[in-house]
Protein backbone atom coordinates (compact mmCIF):
# COMPACT_ATOMS: atom_id res chain seq x y z
CA UNK A 1 0.00 0.00 0.00
CA UNK A 2 1.69 3.22 -1.27
CA UNK A 3 1.84 5.82 2.19
CA UNK A 4 -0.31 8.20 2.65
CA UNK A 5 -0.45 10.11 5.66
CA UNK A 6 -4.29 10.89 6.17
CA UNK A 7 -5.53 7.41 5.06
CA UNK A 8 -3.04 5.76 7.81
CA UNK A 9 -4.41 7.73 10.24
CA UNK A 10 -7.55 6.99 9.85
CA UNK A 11 -6.91 3.12 10.08
CA UNK A 12 -7.70 1.79 14.03
CA UNK A 13 -5.27 2.50 17.28
CA UNK A 14 -3.80 -0.98 18.73
CA UNK A 15 -2.71 0.59 21.53
CA UNK A 16 -5.03 2.58 23.06
CA UNK A 17 -4.28 5.96 25.19
CA UNK A 18 -4.70 6.17 28.91
CA UNK A 19 -1.55 3.70 28.97
CA UNK A 20 1.12 5.10 31.81
CA UNK A 21 4.03 5.97 29.88
CA UNK A 22 5.95 9.44 30.39
CA UNK A 23 4.76 12.67 28.15
CA UNK A 24 7.12 12.85 25.77
CA UNK A 25 8.56 9.41 25.28
CA UNK A 26 8.61 8.17 22.31
CA UNK A 27 8.07 4.40 22.42
CA UNK A 28 4.40 4.10 22.36
CA UNK A 29 4.46 6.74 19.47
CA UNK A 30 6.90 4.25 17.63
CA UNK A 31 4.16 0.99 18.53
CA UNK A 32 1.09 3.08 16.50
CA UNK A 33 2.97 4.02 14.22
CA UNK A 34 4.56 0.26 13.27
CA UNK A 35 1.07 -1.24 14.43
CA UNK A 36 -0.55 0.83 12.02
CA UNK A 37 1.64 -1.07 8.79
CA UNK A 38 -0.47 -3.93 9.68
CA UNK A 39 -3.65 -4.33 7.19
CA UNK A 40 -6.92 -3.55 9.48
CA UNK A 41 -8.02 -7.20 8.55
CA UNK A 42 -4.91 -8.67 10.04
CA UNK A 43 -4.35 -9.96 13.96
CA UNK A 44 -1.26 -9.85 15.41
CA UNK A 45 0.49 -11.45 18.15
CA UNK A 46 2.69 -9.17 20.14
CA UNK A 47 5.41 -9.86 23.00
CA UNK A 48 7.22 -7.69 24.74
CA UNK A 49 10.59 -8.07 27.18
CA UNK A 50 10.06 -6.47 30.32
CA UNK A 51 11.16 -2.61 30.14
CA UNK A 52 9.08 0.56 30.34
CA UNK A 53 7.11 -0.23 27.72
CA UNK A 54 5.18 -3.32 28.96
CA UNK A 55 4.88 -2.51 32.34
CA UNK A 56 3.16 0.68 31.50
CA UNK A 57 1.02 -0.98 28.94
CA UNK A 58 -0.31 -4.17 30.51
CA UNK A 59 -0.75 -3.78 34.41
CA UNK A 60 -2.91 -6.63 34.94
CA UNK A 61 -6.54 -6.34 34.72
CA UNK A 62 -5.74 -3.75 32.53
CA UNK A 63 -4.33 -3.68 29.08
CA UNK A 64 -3.78 -1.13 26.17
CA UNK A 65 -3.12 -3.68 23.69
CA UNK A 66 -6.16 -4.71 21.02
CA UNK A 67 -4.37 -7.43 19.66
CA UNK A 68 -2.65 -10.91 21.53
CA UNK A 69 -0.17 -9.67 24.09
CA UNK A 70 2.50 -12.05 25.38
CA UNK A 71 4.77 -10.09 28.65
CA UNK A 72 7.68 -12.26 28.28
CA UNK A 73 10.74 -12.25 30.40
CA UNK A 74 14.23 -9.74 29.47
CA UNK A 75 16.14 -12.56 28.10
CA UNK A 76 13.46 -14.96 25.98
CA UNK A 77 11.08 -12.27 23.96
CA UNK A 78 12.31 -13.01 20.44
CA UNK A 79 12.13 -16.78 21.63
CA UNK A 80 8.61 -16.45 22.89
CA UNK A 81 7.35 -15.17 19.70
CA UNK A 82 9.23 -17.48 17.52
CA UNK A 83 7.87 -20.10 19.38
CA UNK A 84 4.42 -18.80 19.04
CA UNK A 85 4.73 -18.12 15.48
CA UNK A 86 6.31 -21.74 14.42
CA UNK A 87 3.01 -22.90 16.59
CA UNK A 88 0.98 -20.97 14.62
CA UNK A 89 2.70 -22.73 11.36
CA UNK A 90 2.70 -26.37 12.47
CA UNK A 91 -1.33 -26.11 13.21
CA UNK A 92 -1.61 -24.24 9.81
CA UNK A 93 -0.12 -27.48 8.51
CA UNK A 94 -2.68 -29.35 10.28
CA UNK A 95 -5.55 -27.63 9.11
CA UNK A 96 -6.48 -26.93 12.47
CA UNK A 97 -7.29 -23.43 12.12
CA UNK A 98 -10.27 -21.85 11.45
CA UNK A 99 -8.87 -18.52 10.46
CA UNK A 100 -10.47 -15.69 8.71
CA UNK A 101 -7.49 -13.15 9.02
CA UNK A 102 -3.64 -13.68 8.82
CA UNK A 103 -1.48 -13.70 12.40
CA UNK A 104 1.56 -11.56 11.98
CA UNK A 105 4.25 -11.80 14.65
CA UNK A 106 6.48 -8.80 16.46
CA UNK A 107 8.31 -7.99 19.28
CA UNK A 108 9.15 -5.52 20.56
CA UNK A 109 12.18 -4.84 23.03
CA UNK A 110 14.49 -1.45 24.94
CA UNK A 111 17.81 -1.77 24.42
CA UNK A 112 18.50 -3.29 27.36
CA UNK A 113 16.32 -6.10 26.20
CA UNK A 114 17.72 -6.13 22.99
CA UNK A 115 21.21 -5.39 22.86
CA UNK A 116 22.04 -6.99 25.72
CA UNK A 117 20.00 -9.39 27.81
CA UNK A 118 17.47 -11.06 24.60
CA UNK A 119 20.67 -10.73 21.76
CA UNK A 120 20.69 -15.07 22.54
CA UNK A 121 17.16 -15.26 21.57
CA UNK A 122 17.26 -12.46 19.53
CA UNK A 123 20.18 -13.91 17.54
CA UNK A 124 18.47 -17.27 17.81
CA UNK A 125 15.43 -16.50 16.46
CA UNK A 126 16.42 -14.30 13.36
CA UNK A 127 18.83 -17.47 12.38
CA UNK A 128 16.03 -19.55 12.64
CA UNK A 129 14.09 -17.45 9.98
CA UNK A 130 10.95 -17.18 11.59
CA UNK A 131 8.15 -15.39 10.10
CA UNK A 132 8.30 -12.47 12.62
CA UNK A 133 9.64 -8.54 12.89
CA UNK A 134 11.43 -7.38 15.97
CA UNK A 135 11.76 -4.07 16.71
CA UNK A 136 13.63 -2.35 18.98
CA UNK A 137 12.91 0.97 20.88
CA UNK A 138 16.75 2.63 21.45
CA UNK A 139 16.25 4.88 24.62
CA UNK A 140 19.66 3.77 25.02
CA UNK A 141 19.73 2.94 28.84
CA UNK A 142 17.61 0.63 31.33
CA UNK A 143 15.28 3.49 32.00
CA UNK A 144 11.86 1.71 33.60
CA UNK A 145 15.09 0.83 36.79
CA UNK A 146 16.74 4.16 36.68
CA UNK A 147 18.86 4.52 33.87
CA UNK A 148 21.55 2.54 33.53
CA UNK A 149 23.60 2.07 30.91
CA UNK A 150 23.50 -0.22 28.17
CA UNK A 151 25.85 -1.46 25.28
CA UNK A 152 23.44 1.23 23.06
CA UNK A 153 24.21 3.94 25.52
CA UNK A 154 26.16 6.58 23.26
CA UNK A 155 29.81 7.40 24.47
CA UNK A 156 30.18 9.75 27.48
CA UNK A 157 26.60 9.63 28.36
CA UNK A 158 26.05 10.44 31.73
CA UNK A 159 23.90 7.46 33.63
CA UNK A 160 23.72 5.68 36.95
CA UNK A 161 26.12 3.07 36.32
CA UNK A 162 27.84 5.34 34.25
CA UNK A 163 28.21 8.48 35.92
CA UNK A 164 30.09 11.58 34.94
CA UNK A 165 32.13 12.54 37.81
CA UNK A 166 35.39 14.37 38.33
CA UNK A 167 37.11 11.62 37.36
CA UNK A 168 35.74 9.47 34.45
CA UNK A 169 33.41 11.33 32.23
CA UNK A 170 29.93 8.91 31.89
CA UNK A 171 30.06 6.02 29.60
CA UNK A 172 33.81 4.79 28.77
CA UNK A 173 32.81 2.37 25.59
CA UNK A 174 31.46 3.02 22.15
CA UNK A 175 27.32 2.07 21.16
CA UNK A 176 27.47 -1.13 20.15
CA UNK A 177 26.11 -1.86 16.30
CA UNK A 178 23.25 -3.88 16.97
CA UNK A 179 22.19 -3.06 13.42
CA UNK A 180 25.05 -4.06 11.74
CA UNK A 181 24.91 -7.08 13.96
CA UNK A 182 21.32 -7.85 12.54
CA UNK A 183 22.37 -7.65 8.90
CA UNK A 184 25.32 -10.23 9.43
CA UNK A 185 22.69 -12.64 10.08
CA UNK A 186 21.59 -12.54 6.47
CA UNK A 187 18.05 -11.42 7.43
CA UNK A 188 15.61 -10.02 4.22
CA UNK A 189 15.16 -7.00 5.75
CA UNK A 190 16.57 -4.76 8.25
CA UNK A 191 16.04 -1.24 8.88
CA UNK A 192 16.83 1.68 11.01
CA UNK A 193 14.34 4.08 11.42
CA UNK A 194 13.14 7.08 13.62
CA UNK A 195 9.32 8.23 14.54
CA UNK A 196 7.91 11.53 14.55
CA UNK A 197 9.00 13.54 11.34
CA UNK A 198 9.68 10.44 9.43
CA UNK A 199 6.42 9.10 9.66
CA UNK A 200 6.33 8.07 6.31
CA UNK A 201 9.96 6.26 6.49
CA UNK A 202 9.05 4.57 9.64
CA UNK A 203 5.26 3.63 8.29
CA UNK A 204 7.17 2.12 5.01
CA UNK A 205 9.69 0.35 6.96
CA UNK A 206 7.00 -0.89 9.06
CA UNK A 207 4.74 -2.57 6.33
CA UNK A 208 8.05 -4.16 4.45
CA UNK A 209 9.33 -5.51 7.64
CA UNK A 210 5.99 -7.06 8.71
CA UNK A 211 4.70 -8.54 4.90
CA UNK A 212 8.45 -9.31 4.19
CA UNK A 213 8.61 -13.58 4.86
CA UNK A 214 11.22 -14.54 7.45
CA UNK A 215 12.79 -12.58 10.16
CA UNK A 216 13.00 -8.96 9.98
CA UNK A 217 14.42 -6.52 12.32
CA UNK A 218 13.78 -2.87 12.86
CA UNK A 219 15.57 -0.38 15.55
CA UNK A 220 14.06 2.52 16.29
CA UNK A 221 15.84 5.60 17.85
CA UNK A 222 13.14 6.50 20.74
CA UNK A 223 14.15 9.69 23.01
CA UNK A 224 13.25 9.10 27.03
CA UNK A 225 12.77 12.61 28.49
CA UNK A 226 13.96 11.16 31.83
CA UNK A 227 16.87 9.46 30.69
CA UNK A 228 18.18 11.90 28.04
CA UNK A 229 17.16 15.05 30.24
CA UNK A 230 15.68 17.15 27.70
CA UNK A 231 12.33 19.11 27.84
CA UNK A 232 9.83 17.62 27.13
CA UNK A 233 8.30 19.39 23.98
CA UNK A 234 11.96 18.79 22.17
CA UNK A 235 11.14 15.37 21.53
CA UNK A 236 10.25 16.31 17.89
CA UNK A 237 13.51 18.27 17.63
CA UNK A 238 15.73 15.45 19.25
CA UNK A 239 15.03 12.79 16.84
CA UNK A 240 15.33 15.45 13.90
CA UNK A 241 19.02 16.45 15.23
CA UNK A 242 19.91 12.71 15.66
CA UNK A 243 19.17 12.10 12.07
CA UNK A 244 21.02 15.34 11.03
CA UNK A 245 24.29 15.15 12.80
CA UNK A 246 23.81 11.23 11.52
CA UNK A 247 24.16 9.99 14.75
CA UNK A 248 21.09 8.06 13.94
CA UNK A 249 21.11 7.16 10.48
CA UNK A 250 18.15 6.16 8.28
CA UNK A 251 18.97 3.61 6.01
CA UNK A 252 17.39 -0.14 5.35
CA UNK A 253 19.18 -3.29 3.61
CA UNK A 254 17.54 -5.66 1.75
CA UNK A 255 18.60 -8.91 1.19
CA UNK A 256 22.13 -7.31 1.74
CA UNK A 257 21.83 -4.28 -0.45
CA UNK A 258 22.23 -1.30 1.62
CA UNK A 259 20.28 2.21 0.84
CA UNK A 260 20.60 5.08 3.11
CA UNK A 261 17.03 6.78 3.13
CA UNK A 262 17.99 10.07 3.96
CA UNK A 263 21.11 12.36 3.15
CA UNK A 264 21.37 15.51 5.34
CA UNK A 265 22.63 18.11 2.51
CA UNK A 266 24.76 19.80 5.06
CA UNK A 267 25.53 16.92 7.86
CA UNK A 268 25.34 18.57 11.40
CA UNK A 269 27.90 19.18 13.65
CA UNK A 270 27.21 16.47 16.98
CA UNK A 271 27.20 19.38 19.87
CA UNK A 272 23.27 20.22 18.04
CA UNK A 273 22.34 16.76 19.16
CA UNK A 274 24.07 16.53 22.67
CA UNK A 275 23.24 20.29 23.91
CA UNK A 276 20.07 19.87 24.60
CA UNK A 277 20.59 17.20 26.94
CA UNK A 278 21.36 17.09 30.42
CA UNK A 279 23.02 13.67 29.98
CA UNK A 280 26.26 15.19 27.91
CA UNK A 281 26.46 19.04 29.72
CA UNK A 282 29.69 17.66 30.81
CA UNK A 283 31.28 17.63 28.08
CA UNK A 284 30.91 21.14 27.41
CA UNK A 285 32.62 22.18 30.65
CA UNK A 286 36.68 23.39 30.00
CA UNK A 287 39.22 20.55 29.61
CA UNK A 288 36.72 18.27 27.85
CA UNK A 289 36.84 19.72 24.67
CA UNK A 290 38.18 16.50 23.51
CA UNK A 291 34.94 14.40 24.37
CA UNK A 292 33.15 16.17 21.63
CA UNK A 293 35.87 15.85 18.76
CA UNK A 294 36.27 12.09 19.77
CA UNK A 295 32.36 11.66 20.01
CA UNK A 296 32.18 13.44 16.26
CA UNK A 297 35.15 11.68 15.14
CA UNK A 298 33.46 8.56 15.67
CA UNK A 299 30.08 9.73 14.40
CA UNK A 300 32.30 10.55 10.83
CA UNK A 301 33.55 7.13 10.64
CA UNK A 302 30.29 5.24 11.15
CA UNK A 303 28.71 7.40 8.32
CA UNK A 304 31.43 7.23 5.77
CA UNK A 305 31.58 3.49 6.37
CA UNK A 306 27.73 3.48 6.05
CA UNK A 307 28.15 5.31 2.54
CA UNK A 308 30.99 2.73 1.52
CA UNK A 309 28.45 0.30 2.04
CA UNK A 310 26.17 1.67 0.00
CA UNK A 311 27.97 1.98 -3.26
CA UNK A 312 29.36 -1.83 -2.27
CA UNK A 313 26.05 -3.28 -2.51
CA UNK A 314 25.59 -1.04 -5.43
CA UNK A 315 27.38 -1.79 -7.76
C1 LIG B 1 16.55 -10.77 33.94
C2 LIG B 1 16.06 -9.46 34.49
N1 LIG B 1 16.97 -8.57 34.94
C3 LIG B 1 16.55 -7.38 35.41
C4 LIG B 1 15.22 -7.07 35.46
C5 LIG B 1 14.78 -5.73 36.02
N2 LIG B 1 14.35 -4.81 34.98
C6 LIG B 1 13.05 -4.62 34.69
S1 LIG B 1 12.79 -3.46 33.50
C7 LIG B 1 14.44 -3.17 33.35
C8 LIG B 1 14.95 -2.13 32.39
C9 LIG B 1 14.64 -2.43 30.95
O1 LIG B 1 15.45 -1.69 30.10
P1 LIG B 1 15.22 -1.67 28.55
O2 LIG B 1 15.11 -3.03 27.99
O3 LIG B 1 16.27 -0.80 27.94
O4 LIG B 1 13.79 -0.98 28.38
P2 LIG B 1 13.32 0.45 28.95
O5 LIG B 1 12.97 0.26 30.39
O6 LIG B 1 14.44 1.40 28.75
O7 LIG B 1 12.11 0.78 28.15
C10 LIG B 1 15.18 -4.00 34.25
C11 LIG B 1 16.64 -3.99 34.39
C12 LIG B 1 14.30 -8.02 35.00
N3 LIG B 1 13.00 -7.78 34.97
N4 LIG B 1 14.74 -9.21 34.51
Amino acid sequence: MNYNLKEWSKKPERLTGGHRMCAGCSAPTIVRTVLRALKTEDHAVIGSATGCLEVSTCLYPYTAWRDSFIHTAFECAAATVSGAQAAYEALKRKNKLNQTCDIKFITFGGDGGTYDIGLQSLSGAMERGHDMVYVCYDNGAYMNTGIQRSSATPTFADTTTSPAGTKVGGKQQPKKDLTSIMVSHNLPYVAQTAPLGNFKDISEKAEKAIYTKGACFLNVIAPCPRGWRYETPKLFEIIKLAVETCIWPLYEVENGKYKINYKPKQKLPIEDFIKPQGRFQHMFKNGNEWMIKQFQEHVDKKWNELCKLEDITNP
